[in-house]
C-alpha cells in the first residue's frame, strides 16, 4: 500500500467554523487620510479602518464554543466564585504551580511580582526586555540588564533557541552586583521581543542549577510558553514523543513562580494570573492585588472570564491546536521568504517579524525604519502590523537618550484560531509589494511623545 511520509503531510486546524464577523475593505485613498490622522502610528487606527488586524496576538484570538459556554456558569459572586477554584486547579495541573492570583491581565501580575520581589537600586537579568515588564521592573526600582544570548540579537542567526540565556553574561552580572541585589532572573519563554523565539529545556535546567547555587529564584514570564513547549517538542533532543502539556509542566518546574497574560497562550479576550511557590511571597502577592486588581479570588476579573481562561489553559496545550497554531505562522513566515523578503529567522511561534534594517537600509534609525514599514503595510493592503524597534525601545530613564537596539523590527502577530491561510497569502503579498517598491519609501520624525510606552500613543509625520 502506498502511504504519504507523515512529515510531508498537511495538516489541519483542529477546528471549523461557527460563527463569523465581516471585515471592511478600504480604498488606498481611504487608508492614506486614517493613518494621517492617526500620526502614522497603527495604534492609533481605529480597527474597524483595518482589514487583517495582526496588530497583536493579544487578546484577539476566538474562543471554542466550550469557552463562551463557559461564560454563562459564570459565578458573579464578590468573593469564592467557582470559576476561581476551577482556574487555579488547572494552573496548578497544568502550569504545576502551588498558589495562584488572578489578575486582569499580564501587566497587572508584573507589577505585583515587581512589587514584591524588587527594591530600589536591584538589578533583574532576563532574556531580553519586554516593554511592560521593564517598564514594571523599573517603576519599583530595579534596573534590566539583557543576558539573553547573542544570536538573539542578529535576525540572520538560525540558531534553534535564539531565546536561550547566557549563562556566562548571569554569572559575570552576578559576581559584580552580588546576588543580594538580584531579585530574580526574569525568564521569558518565548521571547516576544527577539522574534517569538524559544528557550530551550537544557537551558532552563542549567539556568536554574546556577540560580539555585547563588538562591536567586527565576519567575517565568508564561505568556506564550506553551508555544515554547512545541519548540522543545519539534526541536530539541528527547521531546518528539512528548506531549505538549507535559513539557510545559516540566519547563515550568524549573521556576519559582510565573506570570501570564492569558490572552496569548489561554485564548481568552482578557484575563492573566501571578502564581507563586513561596508562601511568603504569595502571601505578599495576596495581599498586594486587594489594593490594585480586586480582591483574591478575582483580581479585577469577573467569574465568567476566570471560567474562560480555566477552559482556555485546556484547549491551549492540544497537541492538535498548537501544532495548528504556529503552523499558521511559519505558513505566513515561509512564504514571505521564498519570495526574498526579509524576515526575522527561525520563524517564531506568534508572530513572523520583518527586518526593517534590511527592507529600508536607506532610511536611518533615526527616522524610524520599522515605524516606516508597518505604516506602508497599511496603507498597501489594510493590514495592521506594529514597529518592535527605536520607537517601542523608549529612553533610558537615567540619560533620556533614545535607547538604540539592534533589532528593528515589524512584528506580524497572529492571532490564534481567527484567519485562514487566505488571509495569510493576502498579507504575503501586499508585503511582497511593499518590498517591491522599497526604495520610495521615505522615513518619519516623531511630534509627539508620551512619557510612559511611548509607542502606544506617540504621533509623527513623513520627514
Ligand atoms: O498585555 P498584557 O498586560 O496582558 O501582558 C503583558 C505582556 C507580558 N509579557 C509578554 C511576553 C507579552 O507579550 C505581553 C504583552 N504583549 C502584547 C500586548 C503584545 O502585543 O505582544
Amino acid at each position: 500500500m502506498r502511504k504519504r511520509d507523515p512529515s510531508q503531510k498537511s495538516w489541519a486546524e483542529p477546528w471549523k467554523i461557527k460563527m463569523v464577523e465581516p471585515v471592511r475593505r478600504t480604498t488606498p485613498e481611504y487608508r492614506r487620510e486614517r493613518l494621517r490622522e492617526a500620526g502614522y502610528n497603527t495604534f492609533l487606527l481605529a480597527s474597524e479602518d483595518v482589514s487583517i488586524d495582526l496588530l497583536t496576538d493579544s487578546g484577539t484570538s476566538a474562543m471554542s464554543d466550550y469557552q463562551w459556554a463557559g461564560l454563562m456558569l459564570g459565578d458573579e459572586a464578590y468573593a469564592g466564585s467557582r470559576n476561581f477554584y476551577h482556574l487555579e486547579a488547572n494552573v496548578r495541573k497544568f502550569y504545576g504551580y502551588k498558589h495562584v492570583v488572578p489578575t486582569h491581565q499580564g501587566r497587572g501580575a508584573e507589577h505585583l511580582v515587581a512589587q514584591i520581589y524588587i527594591k530600589k537600586g536591584d538589578f533583574v537579568p532576563g532574556n531580553m526586555y519586554f516593554t511592560t515588564t521593564r517598564m514594571h521592573q523599573e517603576l519599583a526600582g530595579g534596573a534590566f540588564v539583557d543576558v539573553i544570548v547573542d544570536e538573539a540579537h542578529d535576525p540572520e542567526s538560525q540558531a534553534p533557541f535564539k531565546g536561550n540565556v547566557d549563562l556566562q553574561k548571569l554569572e559575570d552580572l552576578i559576581k559584580k552586583v552580588g546576588c543580594e541585589a538580584i531579585p530574580y532572573v526574569s525568564l521569558a519563554a518565548t521571547v516576544n521581543m527577539a522574534g517569538g523565539q524559544p528557550v530551550s529545556m537544557q537551558n532552563a535546567r542549567e539556568l536554574r542549577a546556577l540560580c539555585e547555587r547563588y538562591a536567586i529564584p527565576v519567575l517565568l514570564d508564561a505568556t506564550r510558553a506553551v508555544e515554547n513547549a512545541y519548540f522543545i517538542q519539534q526541536r530539541e533532543q528527547g521531546y518528539r514523543e512528548k506531549k505538549v502539556a507535559e513539557i510545559l509542566f516540566e519547563f515550568c518546574s524549573l521556576t519559582d513562580g510565573a506570570w501570564m497574560s492569558a490572552k496569548k497562550d489561554s485564548l481568552v479576550n482578557i484575563g492573566g494570573w501571578l502564581a507563586l511557590n513561596d508562601e511568603e511571597k504569595f502571601d505578599a502577592a495576596r495581599n498586594l492585588v486587594v489594593v490594585y486588581e480586586g480582591l483574591h479570588t478575582y483580581g479585577g476579573l469577573a467569574g465568567r472570564d476566570m471560567e474562560a481562561m480555566a477552559r482556555g489553559i485546556e484547549e491551549s496545550v492540544e497537541d492538535d491546536h498548537i501544532r495548528a497554531r504556529v503552523g499558521q505562522v511559519e505558513y505566513l513566515g515561509q512564504k514571505l521568504l521564498s519570495w526574498d523578503v526579509p524576515v526575522v529567522l527561525p520563524i517564531g511561534g506568534h508572530a513572523v517579524f520583518l527586518d526593517a534594517k534590511r527592507f529600508y537600509p536607506h532610511i536611518p534609525r533615526e527616522n524610524f525604519p520599522a515605524q516606516t514599514l508597518a505604516a506602508q503595510i497599511y496603507l498597501e493592503a489594510g493590514v495592521r502590523t506594529m514597529e518592535r524597534g527605536i520607537l517601542s525601545a523608549g529612553r533610558d530613564p537615567k540619560t533620556g537618550q533614545n535607547r538604540l537596539p539592534r533589532l528593528e523590527l515589524v512584528r506580524a502577530a497572529i492571532p490564534r484560531r481567527v484567519y485562514t491561510q487566505a488571509h495569510m497569502d493576502v498579507t504575503a503579498e501586499a508585503i511582497e509589494e511593499v518590498y517591491w517598491n522599497r526604495k520610495r519609501a521615505s522615513g518619519l520624525r516623531l511630534i509627539y511623545e508620551p512619557r510612559y510606552l511611548r509607542f502606544f500613543q506617540a504621533r509623527l509625520e513623513p520627514v
